[in-house]
Formats: structure tokens, sequence, C-alpha cells
């Protein structure tokens, strides 16, 4: 077989299996082409795409302003390394300070190495300016978190499949209660060296779980009485995808680090970023942190394109309108299907509660009948099915989305 022959799906899904580490679980769909917010697969059949790959491509696939800025910029200038300056970077670090409201942005890649750095910072930041004492510093972070896959953000998770086997664990970590003041306060009160709280505005993997209208405003109070950075990881509800361009805007709160990465980059290439104000970000010196394709060129101009188009094309507003109708929509429909509990979210990150345990496979089964009728969806548990469709979406296209998941339940609980 010639490397770039034509595969059918059943080709494709075979070689994966036999090449690739075997680190997921996909959908056995096969996709060769992306548009707006639909996706066809290798035979032709088209798809909306209900997770616009975890929330990255909020702007739509191959969005024509982000991959034209792409494909220019790759023909003028790729990469430099840190180790010269380019004439990119600067200007993209302006419009992204100016738009997030931050003295300072320190560009990365990955979202997991964007978190490791802002944890890196808030250490940083303990012992230069906090005066807790060296390799005391802890940072508060919530029970069923997710932030990414590296050593350390998996020594503070509790999921025990993205965690068993790979220790020993970094140290340093103290495990709240998420939506839960009592327990903010408990653990700023008893642990006198906390730097930082490091906090997820919805909980994504754990199935966009919404705190209660306040929280977010509260938790950073405490933060400030204990004199403790709020570190808001955006990773996944930044870039307009709950309606407003942060999730923290939705209650005024303004972070002390700032971490964004995905759509940040609208999926087509990857870039993160940690964003923080000078008393903070000063810290960092030179030499110590750093990464190879962190603030690249291409990376540069792609960013600024990506977040151009979510005020351009007002998908924070669109976002919100959505959100409200899909949600309410899904609500009328809920009373007359014993297999739905709830559907809850905000903006375009919604998921429904399926009437099943987290360990049955109704979610999945559920999502390979919706992929039939022409929707693809990602289970987050057993019973958890997340919907994020792209934020370029409309409302007719909306309503035929709400149709083919009404549908695909109805037949689903016959
Ligand atoms: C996977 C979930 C989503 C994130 C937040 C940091 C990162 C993520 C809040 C790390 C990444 C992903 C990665 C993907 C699955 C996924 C996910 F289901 F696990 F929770 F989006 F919903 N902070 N989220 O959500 O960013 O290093 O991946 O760029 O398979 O790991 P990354």
């Amino acid at each position: 077989m010639a490397v770039l022959e034509h595969l059918t799906s059943q080709q494709a899904i075979e070689l994966e299996n036999k090449y690739g580490a075997h680190n997921y679980h996909p959908l056995p769909v096969v996709l060769s082409k992306g548009e707006g917010v639909y996706v066809w697969d290798v035979e032709g059949k088209k798809y909306y795409d209900f997770l616009s790959a975890y929330s990255a491509v909020n702007q739509g696939h191959c969005h024509p302003k982000i991959i034209g800025a792409m494909v220019e910029q790759a023909k003028t200038l790729t990469l430099t390394s840190r180790a010269f300056f380019n004439d990119m970077l600067g200007k993209y670090e302006k419009y992204a300070t100016e738009t997030f409201g931050f003295d300072k942005l320190l560009p990365m890649n990955t979202g997991a190495e964007a978190v490791e750095t802002a944890l890196k910072v808030c250490r940083r930041w303990a012992y230069q300016k906090k005066g807790i004492p060296e390799n005391q510093a802890k940072v508060i972070v919530c029970e069923n978190n997710f932030h990414g896959r590296t050593t350390t953000i998996i020594s503070f998770s509790n999921d025990e499949v993205a965690r068993k086997n790979y220790g020993p664990y970094t140290e340093g970590f103290v495990k709240i209660e998420y939506d839960n003041l009592t327990a903010l306060e408990n653990a700023l009160k008893s642990n006198p060296h906390v730097a930082g709280f490091l906090v997820e505005p919805i909980q994504g993997e754990a199935g966009v779980y919404v705190p209660f209208e306040g929280y977010l405003k509260k938790a950073k109070a405490l933060c400030e009485k204990y004199n403790v950075l709020f570190i808001a990881d955006e990773v996944q509800t930044g870039i307009a995808r709950t309606g407003k361009m942060l999730a923290v805007d939705h209650e005024d709160v303004k972070p002390d680090i700032l971490i964004l990465g995905k759509a940040l980059s609208g999926g087509v290439y990857p870039v993160s970023g940690v964003l923080a104000n000078d008393d903070i970000m000063e810290v960092i010196t030179p030499g110590s942190h750093g990464s190879t394709f962190g603030g690249n060129p291409v990376a540069a101009a792609v960013s600024t394109a990506a977040l151009e188009v979510i005020k351009e094309e007002n998908l924070a507003h669109n976002a919100q309108e959505l959100g409200e109708l899909f949600r309410e929509e899904l609500n009328k429909f809920i009373p007359s299907c014993d297999l739905v509990v709830k559907v809850r979210g905000k903006g375009l990150l919604n998921a429904i509660v399926i009437n099943d345990t987290e360990e049955s496979s109704t979610a999945w089964d559920i999502c390979m009948a919706l992929k039939e009728n022409g929707l693809l969806a990602k289970p987050t548990h057993g019973n958890i099915i997340r919907f994020a469709p792209p934020l370029v979406m409309d409302r007719e296209q909306l309503m035929d989305c709400v149709s083919i998941i009404t549908k695909t339940l109805q037949d689903f609980s016959k």
C-alpha cells in the first residue's frame, strides 16, 4: 500500500490499531475534511461536529481567515526559537494582553504546558514575593479536576485511569471539593504556605459541572483575603465557548493568572499561553522557563487571526443565544423521555445526563446512534454526553441538531 493511498474507514482504523499506541478509544469514524460546523468521513458522509475537538475549534473548521494567516506566515517564516526575536511575537503579545486585560503573556503550545507554566509562575511568586519558605509552597486544586497529562498535573488528578502507575508523583497540592467555599476557606486557613488556587470555571471532564452562581467571585475574594493567587484554567471554557470571552467574565472575576489554549488558535495549531500582570510575571527571568516552539511566528499569526474572528463574528454572543435555545429546546423534550435526566451547561458548553450508571455503556451507545444520524459527540462518563458545537453555528443548524438529538434519544428509549 502506498503511504498516501486513499483509505477506507476500516483500513484507517486498522492502521492506527496496529501502528499507534492505544492511548485512546475513539468513536469509529474516520474524518478527512472539515468546514465550519461540519466534518466529513472518508466515505463522504457529512456530520455536525458536536465536540469541536474538545472546544478547540470554536471558530469552526478550517476558518478561511485563520487558515489564510497560517499559510501566509508559513511561507514567510515559521520558527526562529526565542534565541532571536521575530517580527510577529511582540505584535501578538500586545494584541493578546489588550484583549484579555493583562500586562504580560507567556506563550506556550499545549494546554498542559500552560498549566505547568502557571504552576511554576505561582510557586516562584510564592517564594520571591509572598515569602513562603523554599519548597514549602502548596497549590489548592479541586476534586475531579482535569488540567492535562503531564506527570505533575496527573499527580493531583483523582482519575485513576489517568494516574495509576505513573508515580512517583509531584508534591505540594491540596485537594478540596469543587463548588464548595467552606472547603476552600478551610484549606486556606489550615495550610500556612498556600501559594495559589487552581480552578476550572466549569469542570469539563467532570461532566460539564457548572458551579453555583457567585462561587468564582467569592473564591476570588477568599484568595485575596489570604494573599493567594487565583489561577483560572480556561483552556476549555475560554475563547467565547460559554457565551462570554472568558467564563470568569460571567461573574466579573479577574484571575491573577489566566491559562488559555485550544481555541486560542481556533484548533489549527497548538497555541497556549499564560497571562498575568507585571507584579506576578516579573518572577520569570531569562533562562528560568521556555519552549522551542512557544511564541513562534506561525502561532502568533494564527492566534491573532483566531481572536479577531471571535470578535468580528460576535461568537461569544452567538454562543450565549444558541446555548439558551439549545437548553430550552432540550428542556421541552426531557419530560417526555425517561432516558434523559437533565441538560446543563453555559453558552455552547453543555451536557445531558443519562438515566443510567456511570459504568454503563448507554452514553456510548447513544453517541453511536447519533453518529449514524449525522452528529458527532463523545461521552465524558458512562452516563454523560457533552455537546459543544463550533460557535459559528446558526439558529437553523442548531434546530436541525436539536431534532437529530431528540429523535435519536426517542428511538433509543423505545
Ligand atoms: C485528552 C477532557 C476536554 C483541559 C483543561 C488543560 C487541558 C485540558 C481544562 C490540557 C484538555 C482535553 C484533552 C483531551 C481530553 C480533553 C478534555 F475530556 F479530558 F476533559 F476537553 F474536555 N485544561 N482537555 O480541558 O490541554 O494539553 O490537551 O492541550 O485526551 O487529554 P492539552
